[in-house]
């Protein structure tokens, strides 16, 4: 099996990268930081990161690659069945498609050319909308060890890449200690080194 990842520092398919090298197969890593050229068009017409291309052939969307990885490769990130794989299915869901969006909103809010006034009204309430869903994991964090349950799962590295995407959010004490976890993780540091990320979210 081939698999060549295309990424972008610190975007979210660094995801994708921190569990290829969780599961210790051989893969390629393109930085494909310049999304928008006709050769990356080609393999995804959307333009975006992470695109897997497994055997030749190209997978988007970050949740289902990384549940197809971890459905294919022995690993402890994704429990096989049962509600403890629920729980995983729906804290990776949740960053995926409810955390990851909503800050989606505020770089798209960073792009648009509003006046001030609609501006800063517009950041006001997509900030609070990303501060009630980080409200809403450390308030689980207070109750569980990580995101599913007892043990690491997928969704604690794709919280973890988000935290680091530098907006203004009050993490809470119980998401730092699981960011520190995670990113202690060789896996998560091999990741930082190649994409040339730092880690400032833990802090
Ligand atoms: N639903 C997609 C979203 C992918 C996505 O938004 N990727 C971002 C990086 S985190 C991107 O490529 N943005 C560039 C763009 O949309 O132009 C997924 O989960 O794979």
């Amino acid at each position: 099996m081939s698999y060549k990842l295309y990424y972008k520092p610190g975007a979210c398919s660094m995801a994708v990268h921190v569990i290829l090298n969780e599961l210790n197969v051989p893969f390629e890593a393109i930085n494909q930081t310049d999304l928008k050229v006709p050769d990356f068009l080609k393999l995804n017409p959307r333009g975006q990161v992470p695109l897997l291309v497994i055997d030749g052939e190209p997978v988007k969307e970050g949740a289902a690659i990384i549940t197809y990885l971890l459905d294919t490769h022995a690993n402890e990130l994704m429990p096989e069945s049962g509600l403890e794989r629920a729980k995983a299915l729906e804290w990776l869901m949740w960053c995926n498609a409810s955390l990851h969006p909503a800050c989606g909103r505020m770089f798209w809010l960073s792009r648009q050319g509003f006046d001030e006034s609609t501006r800063s009204r517009l950041s006001q309430l997509f900030m609070s909308q990303i501060q009630t869903l980080w409200d809403e994991a450390d308030a689980r964090l207070a109750q569980t060890r990580y995101l599913a349950g007892d043990r690491i799962t997928a969704a604690d590295i794709l919280m973890a890449v988000i935290a680091n995407w530098g907006l203004p959010v009050a993490l809470g004490a119980n998401i730092k200690r699981v960011l520190k976890d995670v990113v202690a993780r060789p896996a998560y540091q091999r990741a930082l080194q190649v994409e040339q990320i730092e880690y400032k979210a833990a802090a």
